[in-house]
């Protein structure tokens, strides 16, 4: 064999090699969802894809149910399994039903985190609140009672009954409902984050309670099925839609008028957040309480003793700034 020909074999071999290795190198973190098509997600993938473009040798594998089940969740999460991905970061349906599954997933070596709506703590390394849950259950009665002077009628349009992060919200608002006196909750529904189901709990509201003046749903999918039954039922100005929403898809709902101001944190930074995480857990990071996680560009996280960590406060947006953010997330 020639010199120059055995150097390239030489070359390509090497070349190879590196393929190879650069390969084996690449980390499959799951972002899995509480279902596909819901603008949250997709919002919280797209800082997942930015994380994972800064990290460099992260593949994202954006996942979920067709419809918000824990059942589908462990069918998603046992083909994870299957695949040997190297982390799960779920926001789960159901904060047990999907714990089995995931205790798998980590017996097999499979770094598993939860971010936006919890896991039992037997069921992942740690939990990413996208806020205080405190904060947010006071904001969200404070958000329907500000525009009531004169108290009244409010009801709950959730997203399932079994979400952890919703379920968590609505008993932090009851819990300060006391220092709005004027204020009754008459009734929590629960649209499980399907836009037509939500729609017609919304309905369903409008007509048994003829004294509603506010409709508060913790969920994007919700306030937006709420925000539409409302104007179609000629009520704005009368019950007054607000929670936790999109800018992207709440603008119209502001500028008419349906929803005086909602609230809601960065899902872009939420999945970014979640993506480092687990990328740095699985690198090595310790999850005992009162580690500290780095999250790239969203500083650290410090895990409390239930190994919980909040990203960042919300932010409320009505006809003064919606525009700016509308075309954001
Ligand atoms: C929906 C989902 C999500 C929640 C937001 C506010 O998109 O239920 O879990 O965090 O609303």
């Amino acid at each position: 064999m020639s010199i120059l020909k055995k150097a390239l074999t030489t070359a390509a071999l090497a070349s190879i090699l590196l393929a190879g290795a650069a390969q084996a190198e690449t980390k499959r973190i799951a972002l899995v969802v509480k279902a596909l098509g819901i603008g949250f997600f997709e919002a919280a993938n797209k800082g997942a894809q930015e994380a994972a473009k800064e990290l460099g040798d992260v593949e994202i594998i954006y996942t979920g149910p067709t419809d918000t089940t824990a059942e589908g969740q462990i069918e998603v999460i046992n083909a994870l399994i299957a695949q040997g991905v190297d982390a799960i970061a779920i926001s789960a349906n159901d904060p047990d039903a999907v714990a089995p599954a995931l205790q798998k997933a980590m017996e097999r070596g499979i770094t598993v985190i939860s971010w936006d709506s919890g896991v039992a703590p037997a069921g992942r390394q740690m939990h990413l609140n996208p806020s205080s849950s405190a904060l947010i259950g006071n904001t969200i009665i404070k958000l329907a009672a500000d525009n009531m002077p004169d108290g009244g009628d409010v009801a709950v349009l959730s997203a399932t009954s079994t979400s952890t992060n919703q379920n968590i919200w609505i008993e932090e608002m009851t819990k300060v409902m006391g220092n709005y006196p004027g204020v009754n909750l008459v009734a929590t529904v629960y649209g499980d984050d399907l836009a037509d189901k939500s729609y017609r709990e919304a309905q369903g509201l409008i007509a048994s309670y003829p004294n509603l003046k506010a409709i508060i749903a913790p969920t994007t999918v919700g306030i937006l099925a709420a925000s539409q039954a409302v104007t179609d039922a000629g009520l704005i100005g009368k019950i007054n839609v607000t929670g936790l929403g999109l800018p992207s898809e709440m603008a119209g709902a502001v500028e008419s008028g349906a929803t005086i101001s909602f609230a809601i944190w960065n899902p872009i930074d939420l999945g970014y957040a979640a993506t480092m995480l687990a990328y740095n857990i699985n690198a090595g990071a310790a999850t005992a309480p009162g580690s500290v996680i780095p999250m790239g560009r969203m500083g650290n996280a410090t895990l409390d003793e239930k190994g919980e960590a909040a990203m960042s406060d919300p932010f409320t947006y009505d006809k003064s700034n919606i525009e700016e953010f509308k075309s954001i997330f």
